[in-house]
């Protein structure tokens, strides 16, 4: 019996838009499942990227600064037009300049609420990734507890230049909205970040500790930006028993990132990721134009997509300073090092989770991801069919809509 896994992060490089409005992928990660394998087969390269120069302009809001009070931490939710890149964050709200200068289609955001009323206040939100820079300035009183899986200390930060996913992934979720760098899609959210070693084998007997350790944190979401492509039994069981019974029995959302491979192998009877187990929410990825982006897994257990960038990356946290990807403390739009992928997509649907739940917490597991669903845009005819359900193997219920999914829950 198999008691090791190598866990694949699902980010991609992705070549920007140049002159000519040619772009593609230029490399991409994808699962690995051999056993007996020592490393990891995720061939990447950096790009070079063509200068874009945006001029962008920050949105107007009359919003007020709110403060939130958290268990140990106080998150201050500044308006969201105070973070200066927001403008940039197209995959969160539609900037008009940006979105013109760069030809990005106008439903190709989220479909934010309105106003700021949902912040993801009081929703614990579990990160499970390779490492956190919990010293990032705009993650400052955001992180509630931290645990090193390898080490088995709260020191989750960052062992070499090479763990850069966690921070990126984390930062779309829930980077403080303040008057620097990003705002994340539910700022005022608690986070807890689980380090695993993604660097090395890992033993299973260890991932099942990281879902044990998110549901004795009281996890309600928890966000998995990776895959093995051969989840054990034991694993499985993990985050089935945590789905089910986590949030006092409401059940933990677990919100799983299907992969990179452009192929139908998130489950059974072609593949056997951890996306593709019927309990977890297996999201895929969309692009500027709203449609489907060619790197995402597909089947019959992909359930949602959400923006995670093809043409154009997510910006969100790098590594401070000269750390990690980039010699700046975000990875914009235009790095050469941009972020993408079903990684990206992923923490999207995750901190929407959280929104819905500070809506109403009484909702169970079960009521999230119907209600989210059914409110899903069906974005893309062309690649994706619908079927009598409203479900395509592609594009599985559609894009997930804010606006619509609240409500639909709140009524009016
Ligand atoms: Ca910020
Ligand atoms: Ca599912
Ligand atoms: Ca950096």
């Amino acid at each position: 019996m198999r008691n090791i896994s190598i866990i694949t992060i699902f980010f991609t490089l992705l070549i920007l838009q140049g002159c000519g409005g040619e772009s593609l992928i230029s490399s991409i990660t994808t699962s690995t499942e051999s056993a007996t394998s020592t490393d990891t087969t995720s061939s990447t390269e950096p790009v070079t990227s063509t200068e874009t120069t945006g001029s962008t302009e920050p949105v107007t809001s009359t919003e007020t600064t709110s403060t939130v009070t958290v268990e140990t931490t106080t998150r201050t939710v500044a308006p969201y037009s105070d973070n200066p890149l927001l403008p940039q964050q197209w995959y969160f709200i539609k900037n008009d300049t940006f979105y013109n200068t760069h030809n990005i289609n106008a439903d190709a955001h989220i479909h934010p609420w309105p106003t700021q009323t949902y912040t993801g206040k009081g929703i614990k939100v579990v990160v499970i990734d390779d490492a956190l820079d919990t010293t990032h300035e705009d993650l400052q009183g955001a992180v509630v507890e931290t645990y090193d899986l390898e080490t088995r200390t709260t020191n989750v930060r960052p062992k070499d230049n090479s763990e850069t996913h966690g921070t990126a992934v984390t930062g779309l979720i829930g980077a403080s909205s303040n008057s620097i760098g990003i705002s994340g899609i539910a700022p005022g959210v608690e986070l807890y970040f689980i380090r695993l070693p993604f660097n090395s084998t890992i033993s299973d007997s260890v991932i099942v500790e990281a879902f044990q350790k998110a549901k004795e944190w009281g996890a309600d979401v928890v966000n998995c930006s990776w895959g093995t492509g051969s989840v054990s039994d034991a694993v499985k069981s993990a985050i089935i028993d945590l789905a089910r019974n986590g949030r006092n029995g409401k059940g933990t959302i677990i919100v799983f990132a299907s992969g990179n491979g452009g192929i139908d192998e998130i489950g059974d009877p072609i593949g056997n990721d951890e996306s593709g187990i019927d309990e977890v929410i297996a999201v895929s990825a969309t692009n500027i134009n709203n449609e489907r982006t060619a790197y995402s897994n597909y089947g019959p257990q992909l359930d949602l997509v959400a923006p995670g960038g093809e043409h154009m990356g997510l910006a969100t946290l790098d590594l401070m300073g000269y750390a990690g990807v980039d010699m700046e403390n975000y990875i914009e739009y235009d790095s050469s090092e941009a972020f993408g992928g079903t990684s990206a997509a992923t923490p999207i649907v995750t901190g929407v989770v959280a929104l819905l739940l500070e809506a109403n917490s009484s909702l169970t597991r079960d009521e999230v991801i119907q209600i989210l669903e059914n409110n899903a845009d069906k974005i893309d005819p062309t690649q994706c069919t619908y079927d009598s359900n409203g479900h395509s193997d592609y594009c599985g219920y559609g894009k997930v809509n804010v606006e619509r999914t609240i409500r639909a829950l709140i009524g009016g």
